[in-house]
């Protein structure tokens, strides 16, 4: 029968885009001043070509007596507070970061950054050489396609912060919106798929309706996102489902399914992804790897963040 970690070996082909990881690692390797200095280089770079959405005011109400706090200090104070965050410093500000889901925490750092833009918050200091490995780290970051490219930008940020707890607190999210109206939904169309399950998926996470997606795994059933370890049971995908996957925009294209053993389906989908941050400025190129139990529940599913765009063509054997 199948486990956990065999499921997750389905359709072994698949390349993600291990340049995210590799270089997420040399990153955390940079002093704080780098690491900072690295991040405004990129963020502004990448604001040549593509827009980021401001943050509603739901989300930034939970980050606003944070930022307030920090503006109210002089440009050393608050220097030293994005350092601190950027060290995992324990720090009273750096524990209330991390209690953040990420999309809090990256509507934090827009205003920080729209505020350094406008010369209130400490800029990165004129002239601010990086060091040879943070210039090297920059240059890897510049050479991967756009979705890398965010999807690094959000790791570094997701990073920051003092987390006594290692992720098992309580979290801090916005609100979970109402899901789109019936008659307002639209839905996916899968070449070479047809599997109710599976467009349901699509469709339903499309529309924001996480009561009704939930009811499509197994109560044991797993999720792993990109570059994670897998979430685990109906409780814990349905709390990342309302924290961390508002108003997404899945755009399957393709598939291919084959039979796996005890009567088991597993199902291949490519396509893409929109952060609700880029809009249609930023298509990921993602495959989704399902395993799917005889009754049709959803046992596990995986989302890669493909190494290139070659990879959605990689279905048949
Ligand atoms: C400044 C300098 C000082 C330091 C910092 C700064 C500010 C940086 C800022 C960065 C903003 C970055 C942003 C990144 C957003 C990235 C979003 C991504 C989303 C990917 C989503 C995917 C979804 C996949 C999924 C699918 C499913 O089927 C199931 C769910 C799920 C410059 C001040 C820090 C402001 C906004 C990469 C792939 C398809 C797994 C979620
Ligand atoms: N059959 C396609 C794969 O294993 O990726
Ligand atoms: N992980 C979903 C998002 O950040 O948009
Ligand atoms: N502004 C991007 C978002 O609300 O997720």
């Amino acid at each position: 029968m199948f486990t956990l970690a065999k499921a997750s070996q389905i359709f072994p082909e698949t390349l993600a885009a291990d340049a995210v990881p590799a270089i997420t690692a040399r990153f955390r390797l940079l002093s704080a001043e780098d690491q900072l200095a690295l991040i405004w280089y990129a963020y502004l770079e990448m604001g040549t070509t593509i827009t980021v959405a401001a943050p509603g005011a739901a989300r930034m109400q939970f980050a606003e007596p944070v930022l307030a706090q920090i503006k109210a200090l002089d440009f050393a104070g608050q220097s030293q507070v994005m350092c601190d965050l950027a060290n995992s410093s324990d720090t009273p500000i750096g524990r209330t970061y991390a209690t953040w889901s990420v999309n809090i925490k990256l509507g934090f750092w827009y205003q920080l950054g729209q505020w350094m833009a406008a010369g209130q918050v400490a800029p990165i200091p004129e002239g601010y050489q990086l060091s040879a490995n943070a210039a090297a780290v920059l240059a890897s970051v510049k050479g991967v396609e756009q979705g890398q490219q965010i999807t690094l930008l959000r790791n570094f940020v997701v990073d920051m912060g003092y987390d006594p707890m290692k992720g098992e607190g309580q979290r801090v999210m916005e609100p979970v919106a109402a899901p789109t109206p019936e008659q307002s939904r639209k839905k996916v169309f899968i070449e070479g798929v047809i599997n109710p399950t599976v467009n349901a998926y699509m469709d339903l996470l499309n529309a924001n309706d996480f009561d009704a997606l939930i009811q499509l795994f197994l109560p044991d059933g797993a999720l792993q996102p990109p570059f994670q370890k897998p979430i685990v049971g109906s409780d814990a995908i349905l709390r990342f489902f309302r924290e961390d996957c508002q108003n997404l925009k899945l755009l399957p294209e393709r598939g291919y399914s084959e039979p796996a053993e005890g009567g088991f389906n597993q199902i291949k989908v490519t396509g893409k992804v929109q952060t609700p941050w880029f809009g249609a400025g930023v298509g990921m190129d993602v495959a989704w790897r399902f395993l799917l139990n005889p009754e049709g529940k959803i046992y596990f599913v995986a989302i890669d963040l493909l190494a290139s765009p070659a990879e959605l063509l990689k279905l048949a054997r």
